[in-house]
C-alpha cells in the first residue's frame, strides 16, 4: 500500500474508534526545546516532581523509549465542559474539582482506545507500534505542537483553533515514515489572560510555568504541607485548576465533548459532604475517578484548605473531628483552617486544648504561626 493511502486509512480509523484530531511528525526534539526544559529544571520549577528529571533523556530523544520510532503520531480527545469552569470559583462552600476529574479517568478512556488502534495496526496492516498517554517520558506538547494539533500557549498547554484549551493528548510510535509537515505557529498574539487570571502567578513568565505555585501541582502532586501564602489564593479548588485554561478566547469556538465517560456527574459536592468522609467512603466514590490517585490523605487536606476558606463557620465542628487523624498534616492544617473560621475566644480556648495533647514539632508550628 503507498504511504500516502496508509496516513489517510489511519486518520480514519483514528477517528472512527472516537478521537478527535490527529497530526503527524519526526521523533526529534529541537534544541531550544532542549534548552528550556534544561532551565525548567535548574530553576527547580518542577518542584517535587523528580521524575521529570529522571525523564530527561528520554523525553528528549523518543528513540531512547523505542528504537524502532520514526513517525510520532500525537492525538487529541476534546474533553470541552458543558458550562464554563470559572463559574465554579464563586461557590464557597463547594468542593470544586478540575473539569478533568468530574468523571472517569481518561487514562483508562484513551487508553482503551488506544489498544483498539493498536490491535487493528498490527492484525490488519502488519504494523507494530507503541502507545503512550501522559504518565510516559513523551514530551507530548512539544510533539502535539510540532505535529499542527495546535500550539503551546502561554498557559503552557496545547490551544487549538477547534477545541481551544480542552484536548487531552495522546500518541501512537511507529517504525515507518510517514509524511510530515512541521508548524511552529503561535496565535497567542497580546493576550495574556491565562498570565493575568492564575491566582498564584504561577505563568510569571510567558509559555513557562513555576509548577510549586500551580494549584494544579499543589492540589494533585505535592504531598507535604502546602505553602501558608498560597493557600488563601487555592479558594474553592480542591483537586487541580482550570481557570488559565478557562479564560483562554480559542475556548468560544470549542464544541462541548461528546465523550459520555468526561461528562460531570456530580463531583461538586458541598465541602461538608466531603469533612464526613473516610478512607473507605472516598475509595468507593472515587474508584473510576482520577482523584483516587491522590489518596484519601491529600484529598483531604484538600477539602480541609478550602473549608478554611469558604468562611462558613458551620464548617467547624466538621473539621474538628479530624484533629484525631495519624498524619501530622491534616492535624496542622486542621490548626489553619479552624483558625480562619473562628473568633479570638475560641482560637485562645483551643490553642490550650491543643498544647495539652500535641507533640509533632510541625503541628505546633501551625499553632504557632495561626495564633
Ligand atoms: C508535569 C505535568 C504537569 C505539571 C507541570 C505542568 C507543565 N506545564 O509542564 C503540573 C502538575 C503543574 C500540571 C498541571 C496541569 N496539567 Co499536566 N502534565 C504534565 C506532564 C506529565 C509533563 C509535562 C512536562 O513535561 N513538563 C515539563 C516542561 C519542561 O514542559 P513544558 O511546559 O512543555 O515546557 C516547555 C515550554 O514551556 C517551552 N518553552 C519555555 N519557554 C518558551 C518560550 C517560547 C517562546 C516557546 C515557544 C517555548 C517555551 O519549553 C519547555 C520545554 O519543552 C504532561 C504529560 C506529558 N507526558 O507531557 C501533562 C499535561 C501537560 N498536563 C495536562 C493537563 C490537562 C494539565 C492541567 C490542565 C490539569 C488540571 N486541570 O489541573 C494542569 C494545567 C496547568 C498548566 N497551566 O500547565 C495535559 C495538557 C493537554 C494540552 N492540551 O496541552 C497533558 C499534556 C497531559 C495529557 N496527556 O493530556 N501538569
Ligand atoms: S492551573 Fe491554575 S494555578 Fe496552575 S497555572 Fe493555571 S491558573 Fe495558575
Ligand atoms: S489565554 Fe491568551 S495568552 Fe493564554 S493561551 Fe489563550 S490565547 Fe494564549
Amino acid at each position: 500500500m503507498k504511504m500516502k493511502d496508509f496516513k489517510k486509512k489511519i486518520i480514519k480509523k483514528i477517528h472512527a474508534i472516537g478521537f478527535d484530531v490527529v497530526g503527524f511528525t519526526k521523533p526529534s526534539v529541537d534544541e531550544i526545546t532542549k534548552k528550556k526544559y534544561l532551565e525548567f529544571l535548574n530553576k527547580n520549577h518542577h518542584g517535587e516532581m523528580r521524575w521529570l528529571e529522571r525523564h530527561y533523556e528520554k523525553k528528549i530523544d523518543p528513540k531512547k523509549m523505542w528504537n524502532k520510532v520514526k513517525t510520532v503520531v500525537v492525538i487529541g480527545h476534546n474533553y470541552t465542559p458543558k458550562d464554563n469552569p470559572l463559574k465554579l470559583n464563586n461557590f464557597d462552600n463547594l468542593a470544586n474539582i478540575s473539569v478533568y476529574a468530574q468523571n472517569e479517568d481518561y487514562h483508562d478512556v484513551i487508553k482503551k482506545k488506544l489498544d483498539k488502534l493498536q490491535c487493528w495496526l498490527l492484525n490488519d496492516k502488519g504494523v507494530e507500534s507503541k502507545i503512550f498517554v501522559d504518565s510516559s517520558p513523551v514530551l507530548e506538547k512539544y510533539f502535539a505542537q510540532k505535529s499542527n494539533i495546535g500550539w503551546q500557549g502561554k498557559h503552557t498547554n496545547i490551544v487549538s483553533k477547534k477545541y481551544g484549551s480542552w484536548l487531552f493528548l495522546s500518541e501512537i510510535f511507529l517504525p515507518i515514515k510517514i509524511e510530515t509537515k512541521d508548524i511552529l505557529e503561535d496565535s497567542c498574539g497580546s493576550c495574556n489572560q491565562c498570565r493575568e487570571i492564575c491566582p498564584t502567578n504561577a505563568l510569571s513568565n510567558s509559555y513557562s510555568i513555576d509548577a510549586r505555585k500551580c494549584i494544579s501541582y499543589l492540589t494533585i502532586e505535592y504531598k507535604g504541607p502546602i505553602p501558608l501564602s498560597l493557600r488563601k489564593k487555592i479558594g474553592n479548588k480542591v483537586y487541580g485548576c482550570d481557570d488559565c485554561l478557562s479564560i483562554c478566547p480559542w475556548n468560544k469556538f470549542a464544541s462541548e465533548s461528546d465523550e459520555k465517560k468526561y461528562k460531570s456527574i456530580g463531583k461538586n459536592m458541598d465541602l461538608e459532604f466531603y469533612l464526613k468522609f473516610d478512607e473507605q467512603k472516598f475509595n468507593l466514590f472515587f474508584q473510576n475517578s482520577p482523584i483516587k490517585r491522590i489518596g484519601w490523605t491529600r484529598f483531604l487536606r484538600n477539602i480541609i484548605i478550602a473549608s478554611g476558606n469558604s468562611n462558613n463557620k458551620n464548617l467547624f465542628g466538621h473539621i474538628f473531628k479530624h484533629f484525631n487523624n495519624q498524619s501530622s498534616i491534616i492535624r496542622g492544617i486542621c490548626i489553619w483552617a479552624i483558625f480562619q473560621l473562628v473568633d479570638e475566644k475560641i482560637k485562645n480556648k483551643l490553642k490550650k486544648q491543643i498544647l495539652s495533647f500535641e507533640k509533632n514539632k510541625y503541628v505546633l508550628y501551625e499553632l504557632k504561626m495561626a495564633s
